[in-house]
């Protein structure tokens, strides 16, 4: 397969005015008719005019009315093209109901839909399908089904069809089509402008009670956007369709957003305040999307940070501001270094803005979502709050209608800050997590923190050059009273020493505050310090923090010494979640302990081979420990933080129920299950019941529970995507592999479906001591189900065959019985460009 560099860019050889498509629909059948006007690019190098095109029926096409025969080479067609404007027309014919990789035109339960990005398009007609060519487009969709949707405002609609128009020129991989049997949930929405827009979330009958907090959320993400970075939604409609069959979780496309439904549909009783909150964020993800993505789209793949760190950081902001900022910044800072540290770590390292990728579906990676979002904060902390907006401002009046690339970006911030962003650059362009390694001196009343930055080599970089960190810094006085507040250190250099002066005694530092950057900082740090930080650190993040080395660097001594559990850590945390001063969602932080990845990656570096079993045994035994000394606290607040009256999935209920029930899950360990039955009985609403549920399942109790919870759900298939799910996450690790091996027979298991499939092997892969059980009878399932969903869904396997990425981690067993699965997959005949990239690069 083709290996694509971002030095081998050229400016496409033809632009297009405009588009218009008409669609037949017909489950195998599709006809796509299309006509699209050209002109040369006055800036492309070449006349060669190519237009993609893959699994596509050529009927018959025309330029400027006179039939042509293209040549068909592999990937699209070629034609000996006017060097002057040209109408290209043509009819292809697709088969939507044979479309198993959801991608291009589908069905999903009968009805169809689209996913475009990233080159989709071209598996729908004949085109240039690349983001830096956008155009406006005209849409007729023929069907006798009731709901027929494409991008932008409707047109006419008669008997059999709909016509709709997008004014707002946008690149193929923003085009939707949907059609269905579909109902709405409808509401309106009045810009700050007063244009008036009509709202709908389109969903199958039997969700329309699942529709009122998605239609909300959209509703305050239109107006966050406006008040906090001025922008407004520029058409008359904004449609949001639910989809069962989904490859991801949702989809921006211009006006016609299309939603995995696990990622818009909640009720109480069907959703969790996870799932709430997580649904909030997405819907906000892709409604941001209008302006950092849509109006403003990348000049190419290699770019896609440039929209999606973006939306994630405003993503990020929205729900900050709708909950708690602490609170969601320790969320993120977990997500960050669970999931990106561990690949920034491992075979599958790449910088934000990869150089090159075989099959660009690949590079939708933490690295590009999660640290691309840190660098923009990382951004915004260097130029202060009033720099950002400005640099905004700017980056959208300068780029409006327009694929930019990075340097684009950072250049609107150097021209509305003045500050040289150069150095900076290298955010982008270099892979792996620089470590901080911090020295202190004190003399004389001056504090001297030396810190020195180096980040391990990476696949394909084995130097790198110091980059601009910014490390947020308080310093507190013995007595706990903070005698410098936060200030923002830059480093730039290898090696650096910053000076505090006139200082009465020696100062105890908090350090990377709000994790300001996403650098893994090496100190030497007593555990009285993290205790003395645990208790009176201001910054709520690196309070949180201390707590969580604290619990690290016990549950180590664990694992490698054979300590027992550190009951002066226990104390601590005692202290910590009895305050009631602090948030109950910030408690229920603290009583988290490190999983059982970090656990594995920090004792990798310790330059050992992590036992995934002793760890897993250790951590039980720390929960335990906890339970026992702090029953009493829990056993209090699981009684005063219960909630009278109806629910809400506001932020204040959702934290003080994920404080009872992170009590519930410890005080199980030592009480038994009767506490989480009677929980599980009197349940009103998914979190309360999935809690008991999962209390039950770690105790190995709750049999009865999870037949009846069976039985109530089983027409509900988000909720029984948590029912395959959590028997895997909760199996012991002698039987994480048979449990989800037995769930493959289930009737109910379909595994065609992306969310079903991810529900059991997802889970399986996050039960670390299960996956990596020593029989490697995980390891063996994974790969035989993944070289099952291979020939369908491409995509969702690739993505899938991430969880062999840590393999050079572990023993030597291990990593020969992980070896065979990857060297099987990578051998088997036929195998996708997707997953072949993968495992191609995990066995590198
Ligand atoms: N921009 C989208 C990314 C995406 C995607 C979504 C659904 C299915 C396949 C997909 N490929 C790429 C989603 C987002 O980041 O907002
Ligand atoms: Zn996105």
């Amino acid at each position: 397969p083709r290996t694509v560099y971002l030095k081998d860019y050229q400016p496409p050889a033809y632009l297009v005015d405009e588009v218009k498509l008409t669609f037949r629909l017909a489950p195998e059948t599709t006809r796509v008719l299309s006509e699209i006007r050209f002109r040369p690019n006055p800036d492309a190098a070449s006349r060669d005019f190519f237009l993609h095109g893959e699994q596509l029926k050529l009927i018959s096409a025309s330029i400027d009315g006179t039939p042509v025969e293209p040549e068909l080479v592999e990937g699209g067609l070629k034609l000996d093209a006017p060097d002057a404007a040209f109408t290209f027309a043509a009819e292809v014919e697709i088969d939507p109901e044979h479309n198993t990789a959801l991608e291009g035109l589908y069905r999903s339960n009968g009805m169809y839909c689209t996913q475009c990005e990233a080159e989709g398009f071209r598996k729908i007609t004949f085109y240039p399908d690349r983001p830096d060519v956008m155009a406006p487009f005209h849409v007729r969709v023929e069907s006798d089904l009731p709901v027929l949707l494409s991008n932008g405002n409707p047109g006419e609609r008669g008997d059999g069809f709909a016509e709709w128009h997008d004014p707002w020129p946008k690149p193929a991989y923003l085009f939707a089509l949907v059609a269905g049997e579909l109902v709405a949930h409808s509401d309106r929405f009045t810009t700050r402008s007063g244009r008036e827009v009509e709202l709908n979330l389109w969903v199958r009958e039997a969700d329309i009670d699942k529709c009122a907090f998605g239609m909300e959320a959209l509703k305050k993400s239109m107006r966050w956007d406006e008040e906090v970075y001025g922008r407004e939604y520029d058409l008359d409609v904004f449609n949001i369709v639910a989809v069962d069959d989904f490859n991801m979780g949702a989809m921006e496309n211009k006006g016609l957003n299309i939603f995995n439904s696990s990622a818009v549909l909640a009720s109480p009783e069907t959703a969790t305040d996870a799932d709430f909150e997580r649904i909030e964020a997405i819907i906000a993800h892709e409604y941001f999307h209008n302006w950092t993505g849509n109006r403003i789209t990348c000049r190419d793949w290699f770019q896609l940070c440039l929209k999606e760190g973006l939306t994630v950081f405003r993503d990020q902001q929205f729900t900050g501001d709708m909950r708690s900022h602490a609170v969601k910044r320790i969320d993120d800072a977990m997500t960050l270094r669970a999931m990106q540290f561990r690949e920034d770590n491992g075979p599958l390292a790449h910088p934000v803005r990869p150089e090159s990728f075989v099959e660009i579906n690949n590079f939708y990676t933490v690295t590009v979502y999660e640290k691309g979002a840190e660098i923009v904060g990382m951004l915004r902390r260097l130029v202060g709050e009033e720099g950002y907006r400005k640099a905004l401002d700017l980056y959208f009046d300068r780029h409006d209608g327009q694929a930019v690339t990075i340097e684009d970006w950072l250049r609107a911030f150097e021209d509305a800050t003045g500050r040289d962003l150069s150095q900076f650059g290298r955010w982008y362009s270099q892979a792996g997590t620089p470590r901080v390694h911090v020295t202190e001196d004190w003399a004389d009343g001056r504090y001297t923190l030396t810190l020195r930055q180096e980040t391990p080599a990476t696949p394909g970089q084995p130097d790198k050059a110091p980059q601009v960190i910014p490390v947020a810094v308080g310093l507190l006085n013995p007595n706990g009273d903070e005698v410098v507040p936060t200030t923002v250190l830059e480093l730039t250099e290898a090696e650096q020493s910053f000076h505090f002066e006139t200082l009465s005694a020696r100062p105890v530092p908090s350090l990377l505050r709000g994790f300001s950057a996403p650098v893994i900082l090496k100190r030497q740090q007593s555990k009285e310090e993290r205790a003395f930080l645990l208790a009176h650190d201001t910054d709520p993040f690196n309070k949180w923090e201390a707590g969580r080395d604290l619990a690290r660097d016990g549950l180590m001594a664990m694992v490698l010494d054979g300590a027992g559990p550190d009951a002066d850590y226990i104390d601590a945390l005692g202290r910590g979640i009895a305050d009631e001063g602090l948030d109950p969602a910030f408690r229920a932080q603290l009583l988290a302990l490190p999983g059982e990845d970090e656990l594995a990656q920090a004792i990798f570096e310790t330059g050992r081979a992590p036992d995934p079993t002793a760890i897993f045994e250790a951590r039980e035994a720390l929960r335990r420990a906890v339970a026992e000394r702090l029953g009493d606290v829990l056993g209090r607040l699981y009684e005063t933080h219960q909630i009278d009256g109806p629910y809400s999935p506001e932020a204040e209920d959702a934290g003080r129920r994920a404080l009872t029930n992170a009590a519930l899950s410890l005080l199980s360990l030592t009480e038994g299950g009767d506490r989480a039955r009677a929980q599980f009985r009197a349940a009103d609403n998914m979190t309360q019941q999935i809690a008991a549920l999962s209390a039950l399942l770690s105790i190995e109790e709750g049999a009865a529970e999870l037949k009846a919870f069976e039985d109530q759900w089983s027409h509900e298939r988000l909720v029984m995507n948590k029912w395959f799910g959590l028997q895997v996450a909760r199996a012991t690790p002698e039987r994480a592999a048979a449990t989800a091996e037995a769930l493959t027979r289930h009737s109910a298991f379909e595994w065609k479906n992306p969310n079903r499939f991810r529900a059991v092997f997802g889970a399986l892969a996050g039960n670390a001591a299960g996956f990596h059980h020593p029989s490697g009878a995980g390891y063996r399932l994974l790969a035989d189900w993944l070289l099952k969903l291979d020939p369908l869904n491409p995509q969702t396997t690739a993505r899938m065959t991430q969880a062999f990425s840590t393999w050079k981690r572990y023993d030597e067993t291990r990593q020969g019985l992980i070896r065979a699965e990857l060297e099987r997959i990578a051998g088997t005949e036929g195998l996708s460009r997707d997953t072949s990239e993968m495992v191609g690069r995990m066995l590198a």
